[in-house]
């Protein structure tokens, strides 16, 4: 296996993986995809890492599944061996993910950064499902997330068309929360990642992780009471105690993550 085809590196306790196929515009082939989900896990695990940073290049952040690696399998091969079923390991990732996009987020690599918690993108960064124009649909969730974030209208015009957003369209869509210079994309993902990381209760990110993601999957009664117990959980944590104190002290808070 190219061991490069992802690039992994940690700073500030920020896990920084970098997407790393420019000459297909990091086309996601299957290996490259087990390394990135190997990557992000290993992350997850490190107990140094508070928050994860996922990037491209300034061309793409990635244009999608490696079309060429999926174009032989048939649909025996593909239920028999479930090659994609990768995909299923980066939802569930626990720490918060930032993802910094500039140029093609295109099928799957669209996909990939509705996965992600917080995307920053470069007034470059274009975002499409284009899948229907290869005969295909969404398969890494694009149909069930794409229109939890923006709606039924733009989702299906994305998905039915194949258009692709702009990053000002996307930011108005509610795709992304913001867009900024193409010079700085990777600078401001990093501030921010490195804020969270830095300033914030490690524990309390994860949990709120949770929390805001709990929305997709039950209804509001049920994603309250989640919500309940998760803050009753957060009530018990060195990180609350410690939080409450700092700010009543008028000092930063110095976080143990427990
Ligand atoms: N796969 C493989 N190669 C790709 C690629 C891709 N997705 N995108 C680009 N490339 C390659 C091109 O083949 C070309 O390679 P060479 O010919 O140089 O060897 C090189 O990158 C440069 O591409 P272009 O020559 O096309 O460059 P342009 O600037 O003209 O166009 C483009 C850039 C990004 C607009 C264009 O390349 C493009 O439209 N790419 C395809 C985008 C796309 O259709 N993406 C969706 C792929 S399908 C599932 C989970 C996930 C998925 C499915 C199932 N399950 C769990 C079941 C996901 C599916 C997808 O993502």
């Amino acid at each position: 296996m190219d061991r490069d085809m992802t690039v992994t590196r940690c700073e500030d306790h920020v896990g920084i993986v970098q997407l790393n196929r420019p000459k297909v515009y990091n086309a996601l082939s299957f290996d490259m995809l087990d390394e990135l989900a190997r990557a992000l896990e290993a992350l997850d695990a490190d107990d140094s890492v508070h928050v994860i940073l996922i990037h491209g290049d300034d061309r793409a952040f990635s244009a999608g599944a490696d079309i060429k690696d999926m174009a032989d399998s048939d649909a025996v091969s593909w239920y028999l061996n479930d090659p994609l079923s990768v995909w299923d390991r980066i939802p569930r990732i626990r720490k918060p993910i930032v993802a910094a996009i500039a140029g093609h987020a295109l099928g799957g690599g669209c996909e990939l950064a509705m996965m992600c918690d917080v995307i920053v993108a470069s007034k470059t960064a274009r975002f499409g499902q284009p899948e229907i124009k290869i005969g295909i649909i969404p398969g890494a969730g694009g149909t069930q997330r794409l229109i939890r974030a923006v709606g039924k209208a733009v989702a299906m015009d994305m998905i039915l068309s194949g258009r692709v957003l702009t990053a000002d369209e996307a930011l108005a869509a509610g795709l992304v929360s913001r867009v900024v210079e193409p010079d700085r994309y990777l600078e401001e993902a990093m501030n921010l990642a490195r804020e969270m990381a830095t300033k914030l209760s490690p524990i309390a990110l994860r949990v709120a992780k949770e929390a805001v993601l709990k929305a997709h999957d039950v209804g509001l009664s049920e994603g309250l009471r989640e919500e309940r117990v998760l803050f009753h959980l957060l009530t018990a944590t060195e990180d609350h105690t410690e939080g409450m104190k700092a700010f009543i002290e008028k000092r930063e808070a110095h976080y143990a993550g427990k």
